[in-house]
């Protein structure tokens, strides 16, 4: 039994020759010999002989005329085959034991690159890299071929990808549900110093991870209208009459656990037209009606919308979500109904669903859709199961972010769920009643719909009614969603409420993109540890062992060497190794402050210009993030740190002591270089408005500290390293909400503080803008007249705690100490730790260990018949 992942034998005799294999052609075999099979074998013979055979018989090439492309699919279909016996492996386990199913609902998965995470998943990376590179090829570059695979736009997505990883690697039985959509986000250029958006066509060149199940297809309704009739059991029911229908069909993408024989599925859902229902318009003549509802049926796929964290009321935005929640949903009823016996009331024994924040919200409605009107179920059994199954993650505080739809657009759209939705809040508005007859506003502000020209659907309203659990991401987060967003909703169903803090996957954010550091811990606590990442806390004790840390030392720079290496191609500016990365990347947001960064640059330029000779730290500030295309203020911000980057880069008077880069095309792939070279990880959000943060902690995982306000899960962050190790600063929840309360005056900061002064008469004089005092007033006049984020209240305390960290940095020793601390005592922020939970507190998932015995291939000929209890 093979359940490492590591080898496999199957038994499949070859002798004689193997046509076409020159290396094999001169063995003149006189005995039958046991030969790996090409497709399931892990050594790096095999390995060798499935590469070749993929780049002859799948790429239609050999060495002399293959492209790098094509070794990337050759060996991308290699790992693959390997995957495909363990994926089916897992899926007919889960189907004949009928086994509770995890089903991951998300607008969003930013994966990363697969082919790495895949040939570490299972345990053969090494030997990947080996017949690479004996075949005379570059590994690294040869991995870099694949396209990214954009699906998300930030942390959010890029949860959902982690929380795969982990669920895999815990052996829960999982589905991610979402949409294959077929520009991701958008290639960011920088074009004199403004951000520029290219479409990114990631499936140009087709996706060998991908597997599209056309016999899966199902059919999702649009716009129409609704009609009561009497059904033959005499009750009253609504029908829908949809005036549009698209199919939907799905492409499964393998999600290897890490190191088992678990394979689960993200199954992404792809829009095309019903062709036999647009074309019953021939009839009536309009042809070209029927070529254009064609083609807003492809739409609906097309692309992502790349905001994140702001409202965006967009017609196309609701009917995206409403086609993966409808196709999923579907899906998830059919797999439940095909075992015999099993009726919907027992829906919940088979999945357990979870809505990624608001965007699949529209679930709640769907399921009692299906459950009520498809499967003639009455309303409050419906109700029960619907609540039993859902369950949703809310991932913002800001008021602005949360989802609401008009309800005209809505009821044009989906007026069947528009009733279902009247309906609930019918119901629901009775219970609140009940709940507190004296409050006569509460029924308003707790309503699904709010009042007014339009009227909207409050989609976090929806979810929290429809569901039986909600949670936050961090624990600061979850008390404020307690205590201020949702909280009159903890009133009447405080048991409702849960904290699940947010985790990152160490399989890609240590093993994957810092495999030296890896290998030193291997070397220190022996294997093991990347399941169960508590246990690096057992290197606390070398932290006062010089060889250690100089070992430790010589990683990072060896990693700062590397990210300069990649800056001086993408940037075309020299960094300098051995100064401090300060290093900021994630989207651009004003709640972020990446202007609160620049601001701080700017003040250090200033202390050069009023004295060259000044004794200054070394720093590279270097920023990477994408700002939303029609975010004014965010893509100004961008501007602002390029201009500020090109005029102190160039400066004589700095001397190179402080260089701005800003690097384009901020992604998973480019993360994964920032992370391990990073000195200083920057999460200075205003307090109270960051739901978790996750780059925090795959900064702080390879050996960052932090400089960082008390925010989302820099709080739990700071508690687990120890304050000590940690730069904090910055008003705190409850402050910024006092100043905000007596009268927030942001030009006050502007008269009283010198040294904040100067630095915004600089940018607002043209310094960086050639003169120019228009470019950034929009800037200057937030920060002066609505500084909606308070960087003016934060700004000294920023600077006085950037002077500690200077002198910090100049303790070498002691800073690598810190930062050695913070490396191993973060293993909490494990996504396996955060998974446990979710699974025991709202899932009730158990894990399902696959083995491969039963069903690897080495069969001669197929047997149906044999297979069970299938409908
Ligand atoms: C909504 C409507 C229309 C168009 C787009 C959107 C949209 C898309 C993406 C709204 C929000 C998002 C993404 C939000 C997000 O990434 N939130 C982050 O989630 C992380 C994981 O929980 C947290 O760590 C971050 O704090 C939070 O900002």
């Amino acid at each position: 039994m093979n359940t490492q992942g590591k080898s496999t034998t199957n038994g499949h005799n070859f002798s004689g020759d193997y046509p076409n294999k020159p290396e094999l052609q001169q063995q003149d075999c006189p005995v039958t010999v046991q030969v790996e099979d090409d497709r399931t074998g892990m050594t790096v013979e095999t390995l060798h002989r499935a590469f070749a055979d993929n780049l002859y018989y799948i790429q239609g090439k050999n060495e002399l005329t293959a492209t790098a492309y094509d070794y990337y699919m050759a060996l991308s279909y290699t790992v693959r085959d390997r995957l495909l016996h363990r994926w089916i492996a897992s899926n007919t386990a889960y189907m004949t034991q009928g086994a509770k199913q995890v089903c991951y609902l998300s607008a969003e998965f930013l994966l990363g690159r697969q082919l790495g995470k895949n040939l570490l998943n299972l345990g053969i990376y090494d030997q990947a890299k080996q017949v690479v590179t004996e075949s005379g090829l570059d590994f690294d570059a040869l991995l870099e071929v694949e396209p990214e695979p954009g699906l998300g736009n930030g942390g959010l997505g890029r949860l959902a990808a982690c929380f795969l990883d982990s669920l895999a690697t815990l052996e829960i039985p999982a589905m991610g549900y979402g949409i294959r959509y077929e520009f991701g986000i958008f290639d960011q250029d920088i074009k004199d110093g403004c951000q520029v958006e290219r479409p990114d066509k990631w499936l140009r060149f087709g996706n060998p991870w991908e597997i599209r199940h056309p016999e899966l297809t199902v059919e999702v309704c649009y716009g129409g209208t609704t009609e009561a009739y009497e059904d033959e059991d005499g009750e009253y029911r609504k029908r829908w009459k949809p005036s549009r229908k698209v199919l939907g069909t799905p492409y499964d993408v393998p999600i290897p656990g890490y190191n088992n024989n678990t394979v689960s599925t993200l199954r992404l859902w792809r829009a095309s037209a019903n062709v036999d229902f647009d074309f019953q318009v021939f009839d009536s003549g309009d042809y070209s009606g029927a070529v254009a509802d064609k083609i807003s049926s492809e739409n609906i796929s097309k692309v992502l919308y790349p905001n994140d964290n702001t409202e965006q009321g967009k017609q196309l935005r609701l009917e995206q979500q409403y086609f993966f929640v409808s196709c999923s949903l579907k899906d998830i009823i059919h797999r439940h109904l095909s075992h015999r016996g099993k009726t919907l009331e027992t829906l919940v024994d088979s999945a357990a669903i979870q809505l990624n924040d608001t965007h699949p919200a529209i679930a709640v409605a769907e399921l009692m859709r299906l459950l009520v009107d498809e499967h003639r179920l009455g309303w409050n059994q419906a109700w029960r199961i619907t609540r039993n199954c859902l369950a949703y993650t809310n991932h913002t505080l800001l008021m602005e972010a949360l989802e609401r739809w008009p309800v005209p657009l809505f009821e044009r759209l989906l007026p069947r769920h528009l009733e279902i939705i009247y309906e609930i809040n019918s119901r629901f508005i009775d219970e609140v009643q009940r709940f507190d007859p004296e409050d006569e506003g509460r029924v308003g502000r707790m309503s699904l719909i709010e009042e007014g020209t339009p009227k909207y659907v409050r989609m976090a309203h929806l979810a929290c009614v429809g569901c039986h659990t909600v949670n936050g991401v961090a624990a600061l987060h979850t008390e404020l969603l307690k205590s201020q967003v949702l909280h009159e909703f903890n009133e009447m169903w405080p048991e409702k409420f849960q904290n699940k803090t947010n985790g990152i996957t160490p399989r890609r954010w240590l093993l994957l993109s810092n495999p030296e550091l890896t290998n030193l811990v291997t070397e220190k606590i022996g294997d093991g540890w990347a399941t169960d990442l508590e246990r690096m806390r057992q290197l606390e004790g070398y932290v006062d062992d010089p060889e250690f840390r100089s070992r430790w030392q010589a990683i990072k720079d060896a990693n700062k060497r590397q990210l300069a290496e990649r800056i001086l191609k993408t940037n075309d500016e020299d960094i300098d190794p051995t100064s401090l990365y300060d290093v900021q990347v994630k989207r651009i947001h004003e709640y972020k402050r990446q202007l609160l960064n620049i601001l701080h640059v700017i003040g250090l330029y200033n202390r050069i210009k009023a004295n060259p000779q000044t004794n200054i730290l070394p720093r590279t500030f270097i920023f990477a993030g994408k700002a939303a295309p029609g975010y004014y203020m965010a893509k100004l911000v961008i501007r602002l740190i390029n201009a500020v980057g090109k005029v102190v880069n160039r400066d004589r008077q700095v001397a190179g002591r402080i260089k701005v880069v800003f690097v384009p095309g901020y992604s998973v792939s480019l993360g994964q270089q920032i992370y391990p070279a990073a000195d200083l990880s920057e999460q200075i959000s205003t307090a109270g408005k960051e739901a978790s943060g996750t780059g925090n902690m795959k900064f702080a995982l390879n050996g960052a500290l932090t400089i960082g306000t008390l925010d989302g899960a820099n709080v739990e962050i700071r508690d687990l390293v120890g304050p000590e190790n940690f730069f904090l600063f910055g008003l705190t929840t409850p402050e910024v909400g006092q100043l905000k309360y007596h009268g927030y005056n942001s030009y006050r900061y502007y008269e009283d503080n010198t040294e904040l002064r100067q630095v915004i008469d600089r940018i607002a004089g043209g310094e960086f803008s050639e003169g120019d005092t228009e470019l950034f007033k929009p800037i200057v006049d937030s920060l002066l007249y609505h500084d909606e984020y308070m960087l003016m209240a934060d700004y000294q305390a920023y600077s006085d705690t950037q002077q500690k960290v200077s002198q910090a940095y100049r303790d070498r020793d002691g800073w690598i100490r810190m930062a050695i601390l913070n490396s191993v005592r973060v293993g909490h922020f494990s996504s396996d730790r955060t998974i446990r939970e979710y699974c025991r507190d709202i899932w009730s998932v158990k894990p399902v260990p696959i083995t491969l015995d039963s069903y690897s291939p080495d069969k001669t000929r197929l047997n149906a018949k044999k297979v069970m209890g299938r409908s």
